[in-house]
């Protein structure tokens, strides 16, 4: 069943029908202030967290309740209802709508009884407040009198978890005052007599506020209650049946914003207004409010046309035209910007991540990066020196980095201090090792290798240049090795699940350990370190022997061992016995013989493949799960027990590419790709236009539905398998190779591409059909002698052909 369909001109997601199976969500503003709103306007807000800055109300796990609403009420006849379908949800044979989610923006338009509306939500580039515009169109031939009330469900206290809980405290110190074109809420409004930066218990007074420009107030309400009315609810409120709010504020009761305005509108005639929210000082809420006032439709155009040239410009430098149109509008919009938000929000705040975790993960950060370097390679430098001064001098990353990091000053996992704040009790293997592509790939792709000259901070004391933090985090695997000489499993790797203790081991770790050593020697020659060098030669030998005897198992890579020496993931295993990322990751790594990548490549095509992507292991645990197997508590085919965990969906794809099998990466890409299933969206659930967690798998009744979604390791990694597996775009230190992985029925493809201050148009041709090959490669016409374009080849304007057949 289908929602909706993809606007690629606009880099616009359209849904046409508002009953979706779940809220469709987008993302508006930054690190500022963030706003999510579905395609009900159901959502919330908040100044940089979510957890301790929320100032829009939203009540998880329970149907995309409050939102950004605004209702429309026709006097005469007194029917009502809202710009967005929900909360009044107007029988969809009379009410017509749209939604288009865009690039930091949404806009809905609604047809009922005569009446367009047209509402934009948004957040001004580098403000922090948000704004509503709303146009509001008489279509029929009489005279109409219109209210529309805009409606902020305002939280007690910006702590969320004290909103939703703490009431016997958090009700009592809220109160809303009406102040000309505003209702103003104040959370300890009592503290006002504290001069300038003063306190009392760590709290002063916080500001709210809903305005309303454009027009006239002509009622309010501060408070939910009296606005909504008892045994009513958002989609029929009494302030809006009744036709006038009652011009009350809040005290001690549920705060709130209710601004209702009077429309004479005469036929054809439209109103432009734009309610206004934030969390801002009386007199800075006023003034924000005048902006928009003289000139409300100039000032709201000139906005989102700067908010689009913004995001549209990250975008374009990096754009694919293929035959694919899902593939296209992944990489050019949907999966890219997916990539931005993880990149941005981490996992902070989604309709499943409430804001909670107070920090940052480690790998999940890191891995983000890579989905960005393409695109903002500098944006990215900066997130990866903060990631780098998180680093402890003994080369372990800090699971958990604190919103509040202070490079050089942090306490670790090696502090009683550490743990009781994050509750993270130890080091993870693998947090480190995901600095090597990542550190890699942004030298790679801007050629500034000067970049591992510079000296940054250890997170809890001393500093190094960026290629000692690198050394520094082979000498952590190195002084945690397991029984057998392989990388400890820690208290995870990259699976949360998996806790294989200090003395197992992992094969994933490993194989990103035996990675990291090959990234580390091209490091190591670009400084002249000999002796590092040969020190890093004979440490990958000795580990890649001992991958090779001890994980190797006839057809496939085991997943590593207890502490107890037990193997986990050997063929005659009955649960758990074949894992996907082993196998992905013995060909990233560059460890595999072409025999082993082969076999063990097929057997996860024959054994973990399904219609919606490979599952992360077979069969799932149930009876028979080791100690250190934490997926057991998952329902069998969910999460990291069986289910079609997406990150790893991008390592497959890249491992397939990496062989030349471009049908299977491919085909991989598209099992799993949301715009692949636009119109499996009853079987989906999540948006089709951004990623999710996992999939369930086969041993789930719900196979094919998704989970978790936006904020996800999976942008990133299938936008890597994309970019570098698919369309080979593979940079290093010196230049760029063209290595493209196709399915066979291509013609070929092309890419608009800067790269280090030129623009590439690279056009690949395929008349011969072939999956992955090199036929011939001409740069400005001159006929170079394999994919490989050297750096000074490069010119402005560089004309890139190569025909892969
Ligand atoms: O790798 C982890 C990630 O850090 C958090 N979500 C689950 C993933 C797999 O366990």
């Amino acid at each position: 069943m289908k929602y909706g369909y993809f606007d690629d001109k606009k880099r616009e997601y359209v849904i046409t029908r508002p009953d979706t199976p779940a809220p469709w969500v987008n993302y508006l503003g930054d690190p500022e202030y963030g706003a999510i709103v579905s395609n009900n306007a159901g959502g919330y807000s908040f100044v940089k967290s979510g957890a301790n800055g929320r100032i829009l109300r939203y009540v998880f796990n329970q149907f995309d309740e409050p939102g950004r609403y605004i209702y429309l009420r026709d006097n005469e006849t007194k029917d009502f209802w809202s710009a967005s379908w929900q909360p009044v949800g107007k029988d969809l044979e009379k009410y017509k709508s749209e939604c288009h989610h865009g690039t930091a923006y949404t806009r809905m338009m609604a047809d009922y009884s005569g009446i367009h509306s047209e509402v934009r939500y948004y957040v001004p580039l580098g403000q922090s407040y948000e704004v509503w515009s709303l146009c509001v169109e008489n279509c029929s031939d009489k005279e109409r009198e219109i209210n529309v009330t805009g409606y902020a469900e305002f939280t007690n206290n910006s702590n969320y978890e004290q909103d939703q809980v703490n009431l016997q405290y958090s009700q009592y110190i809220t109160k809303t005052v009406f102040r000309g074109n505003r209702v103003r809420q104040m959370i300890h409004a009592n503290l006002d007599r504290l001069d300038e930066g003063e306190k009392v218990d760590n709290k002063d007074v916080t500001n709210r506020f809903l305005g309303l420009a454009g027009v006239p107030v002509d009622s309010w309400c501060g408070e939910k209650e009296a606005f909504l009315g008892r045994y009513h609810g958002y989609g029929n409120p009494v302030g809006v049946i009744d036709g006038k709010l009652n011009c009350e504020g809040n005290y001690n009761e549920n705060s709130c914003g209710a601004l209702t305005a009077v429309l004479k509108l005469a036929p054809g005639e439209k109103k432009e207004m734009a309610f206004l929210v934030g969390m801002k000082k009386n007199d800075e809420a006023e003034a924000i409010v005048a902006r928009y006032d003289q000139n409300c439709q100039q000032v709201c155009e000139r906005e989102l046309e700067e908010l689009i040239s913004y995001w549209h410009g990250q975008l374009s430098h990096f754009q694919i035209k293929t035959p694919s149109n899902e593939f296209n509008t992944m990489i050019n919009t949907w999966n890219a910007y997916n990539c931005f938000m993880t990149f941005i929000w981490s996992r902070a705040a989604s309709f499943t991540y409430c804001g909670l975790r107070n920090g940052y993960g480690y790998r999940d950060t890191v891995q983000d990066i890579q989905g960005v370097i393409h695109l903002a390679p500098e944006m990215a430098a900066d997130k990866i020196r903060f990631m780098l001064s998180a680093q402890v001098d003994n080369g372990g990353g800090l699971p958990l980095v604190k919103f509040t990091h202070n490079p050089g000053h942090e306490d670790t996992p090696d502090d009683a201090s550490y743990v009781q704040e994050t509750g993270h009790p130890a080091y993870r293997a693998d947090d480190a090792l995901w600095l090597f592509p990542t550190v890699y790939k942004y030298v790679s792709e801007t050629g500034n290798v000067d970049f591992i000259d510079e000296v940054i901070p250890f997170a809890n004391k001393d500093e190094g240049t960026v290629y000692e933090h690198l050394k520094r985090a082979i000498q952590f695997s190195m002084e945690h090795l397991g029984k057998h000489g392989m990388p400890a499993g820690l208290y995870a790797d990259w699976n949360d699940c998996l806790r294989l203790g200090k003395d197992g081991e992992s094969t994933f770790v490993a194989l990103q350990f035996y990675y990291a050593m090959t990234i580390l020697k091209e490091f190591a020659a670009y400084e002249k370190d000999e002796e590092y060098i040969s020190y890093l030669e004979k440490s990958q030998e000795k580990l890649g022997e001992l991958i090779e005897k001890l994980c190797w198992n006839e057809d496939r890579f085991i997943r590593g061992f207890t502490e107890a020496g037990e193997i986990i993931g050997q063929r005659t295993d009955p649960e758990a016995n074949m894992w996907l990322n082993p196998q992905s990751w013995a060909v990233i790594s560059g460890l595999a013989t072409k025999e082993q990548s082969e076999l063990a490549l097929e057997q996860v095509y024959e054994r973990l493949n399904t219609e919606y992507g490979a599952i992360l292991m077979d069969p799932p645990y149930h009876a028979h799960a080791f100690d250190g197997a934490l997926a057991v508590i998952y329902n069998a085919g969910t999460k990291e027990n069986a289910g079609i965990f997406s990150q790893s969906q991008g390592w497959i794809i890249l491992a397939e590419a990496l062989m030349g099998h471009g049908e299977r990466a491919f085909g991989y890409f598209m099992e799993n790709a949301p715009a692949a299933q636009n119109d499996k969206a009853e079987i989906r659930r999540l948006e089709p236009y951004c990623y999710g967690q996992f999939t369930e798998g086969k041993a789930s009744p719900n196979f094919g539905r998704s989970h978790v979604h936006w904020l996800t390791g999976t942008a990133s990694t299938v936008m890597v398998g994309c970019v570098e597996g698919i369309l080979g775009m593979r940079p290093d230190f010196y230049g760029l190779r063209i290595a493209p992985s196709i399915p066979k029925e291509w013609d070929g493809f092309e890419v608009e591409k800067d790269f280090r201050g030129c623009h590439l148009h690279i056009k690949v041709q395929n008349p011969g059909h072939a999956e992955s090959g090199f036929k011939k490669l001409t740069v400005n016409g001159e006929e170079l002698k394999d994919n490989y374009i050297p750096q000074d080849k490069l010119t402005a304007e560089t004309e890139v052909e190569l025909y892969l057949s």
